[in-house]
C-alpha cells in the first residue's frame, strides 16, 4: 500500500483539427456535459478542466480548445509544447476534414521533435457518428490512418453523447499506464502544475481575437 496516498497527476489536453469538426463540442459534452447547436466560434482557445479517476490516481484534465483556423496556428506554439495529450477530431461527414488530419498530425510531431516525452500522446476522433447518413469517411480509413500512425482512434459523437468521455479516459489511461510502467517520468505530469496557466510567449498574446 502506498502510503504517500492518492496520486493526482495533471494533464494537459490540446482539442486540435479543421474547424467545424466539433472540438468544441467535445470538450463541453465531456466537461459541462451539454451540447448547444451553434456553440460560439472558438477565439484563439477555449479552456476547461475535469478531474478524471484511473485506480487509486486522479487525473486532472486540462482541456484547451484550439482554433481550427491553419493561418493562426503559429500563435499556438506554448499551447502545443505543453500539452502532453492531443486529440485530433475530424468529421466522418467531411472528407475535407479528414484529409487535413497529416497535416495536423504533423504539427503535432514538429513541436513533439523537442519534447521530453517517450509519445506525443494523440487520439484521433472521428466526430458527428451520429450523421451515418451523411457518412464520408469510412471507419476503416480512420483506424488504418492511426494504427499507421501509432496513435489512438475512435468514432464519437458529441450531440448524442457517444463515447465522448472514454476518448478522454483512454488518452488518461495511456499516460497513468506509462507512468507506472517507468515509461514516462512522473515529474512531467506534477501535481505542481495543478492550476497553472501556460506561460504565453510574445507570440502568444491575445491582441485581436480571431474568430472564425
Ligand atoms: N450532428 C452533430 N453535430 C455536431 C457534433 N459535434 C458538433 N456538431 C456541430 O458541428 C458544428 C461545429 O461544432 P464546433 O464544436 O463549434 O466545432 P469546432 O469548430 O471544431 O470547435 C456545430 O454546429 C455543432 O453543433 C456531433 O457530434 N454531431
Ligand atoms: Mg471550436
Amino acid at each position: 500500500m502506498d502510503d504517500t496516498g492518492p496520486q493526482l497527476y495533471t494533464v494537459k489536453c490540446l482539442m486540435v483539427g479543421p474547424s467545424q469538426t466539433g472540438k468544441t463540442s467535445l470538450m463541453r459534452r465531456f466537461a459541462d456535459d451539454c451540447f448547444t447547436t451553434s456553440p460560439e466560434a472558438t477565439c484563439r482557445y477555449g479552456y476547461r478542466k475535469k478531474d478524471v479517476s484511473v485506480g487509486n490516481t486522479t487525473v486532472r484534465m486540462e482541456m484547451w480548445d484550439l482554433s481550427g483556423d491553419e493561418r493562426f496556428l503559429h500563435m499556438s506554439k506554448g499551447l502545443f509544447r505543453q500539452a502532453q495529450c492531443k486529440m485530433l477530431v475530424y468529421d466522418i461527414c467531411s472528407q475535407t476534414s479528414f484529409d487535413r488530419v497529416p497535416f495536423w498530425l504533423d504539427t503535432i510531431l514538429s513541436y513533439h521533435a523537442t519534447s521530453p516525452l517517450p509519445h506525443p500522446y494523440v487520439m484521433l476522433v472521428g466526430n458527428k457518428r451520429d450523421k451515418e447518413a451523411g457518412r464520408e469517411v469510412s471507419t476503416e480509413s480512420g483506424a488504418a490512418y492511426a494504427e499507421a500512425s501509432d496513435i489512438l482512434f475512435t468514432e464519437t459523437s458529441a450531440l448524442e453523447d457517444i463515447s465522448v468521455a472514454s476518448a478522454f479516459h483512454s488518452l488518461c489511461d495511456w499516460v497513468c499506464r506509462d507512468i507506472e510502467g517507468g515509461v514516462v517520468e512522473a515529474q512531467h505530469f506534477g501535481p505542481q502544475l495543478i492550476e497553472t496557466e501556460p506561460a504565453l510567449n510574445d507570440t502568444d498574446q491575445f491582441g485581436n481575437c480571431f474568430c472564425q
